[in-house]
């Protein structure tokens, strides 16, 4: 999953794609890559983000949802928000990626009613403050049990339960420590039999180990990436797709015992 954040103010992008071209030019690009889905997201989620409006988001990624969906791709929207599910659907968007799992007033009716697919994150507090003091007595097992119980309400609402993938949300109310500890015990999610989404392209997390600043965390992701997908990931949402591809490519072959280069 490569990720295209529509906002004057994403984590990791700067919002370098904030411009309608810019935005279609590198959603190419990451296909061409090898991402599979573009999530298109218009209201920033880093720690300390400042909320925007329903209006603001739409504008924002509705445009951009039209265009990518006029040329088949597979996309993705990133809210939180019920009108932004409904207007991103009708767009083309053919995935809801929660980042509150669905629990805002109405949104799992608006998920339901559609026949997409959803991504339920967990998060601890809200993105303004959740990194404040994120406290947990057993980080895997509350995380999963939530994501467990949401996904539940989802299929009680009427949502199949094989268009439902979980994410114990890295970065969003989590420690350095908690972050490798939710990594290390990925399988226990995926254990549960839904699809283990997992981000942690250029976060904080990434920064602290490797001492590098947002920009240069790339060789960082990438060996993230992989971790998760060796503990049990089906997905990555990523920045830099062609490099975490490459080097997927490279693991799998090792696993699978292919030859490269044959
Ligand atoms: C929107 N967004 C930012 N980080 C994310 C993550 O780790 N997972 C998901 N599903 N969405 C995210």
């Amino acid at each position: 999953m490569g990720v295209l954040n529509i906002t004057p103010d994403s984590l990791a992008d700067g919002g370098r794609h904030f411009d309608f071209d810019l935005a279609l030019a590198h959603a190419r690009r990451m296909l061409a890559d090898g991402a599979d889905i573009i999530d298109v997201g218009g209201e920033s989620t880093r720690p300390g983000a400042k909320a925007v409006s329903e209006r603001t988001e739409i504008a924002r990624v509705i445009p951009v949802i039209e265009a990518l969906a006029a040329e088949r791709m597979v996309v993705s929207i990133d809210t939180m928000k019920p009108a932004v599910m409904r207007a991103a659907i009708a767009a083309g968007a053919s995935m809801i990626n929660d980042v509150r799992a669905l629990q805002a007033r109405g949104a799992l009716a608006a998920a339901a009613e559609t026949r997409c697919a959803v991504c339920l994150m967990h998060m601890q507090g809200k993105p303004r403050t959740m990194q404040a003091d994120p406290h947990y007595h057993d980080v895997v097992r509350e995380i999963r049990d939530f994501l467990v119980g949401r996904a539940l309400m989802a299929e009680g609402a009427g949502i199949a339960r094989d268009r439902i993938a979980i994410d114990p949300g890295f970065g969003f109310g989590k420690t350095k420590v908690h972050n490798l500890a939710l990594l290390r015990s990925l399988r226990v999610f995926a254990q549960t039999g839904y699809p283990v989404l997992a981000g942690l392209s250029r976060k904080a997390t990434i920064g602290e180990i490797t001492d590098r600043p947002v920009e240069d965390r790339m060789a960082g992701s990438v060996a993230a990436a992989l971790a998760a997908v060796a503990h049990g990931a089906a997905i990555v949402r990523v920045h830099d797709v062609r490099e975490t591809v490459d080097a997927l490519k490279v693991w799998l072959a090792v696993e699978r015992g292919e030859e490269v280069g044959k």
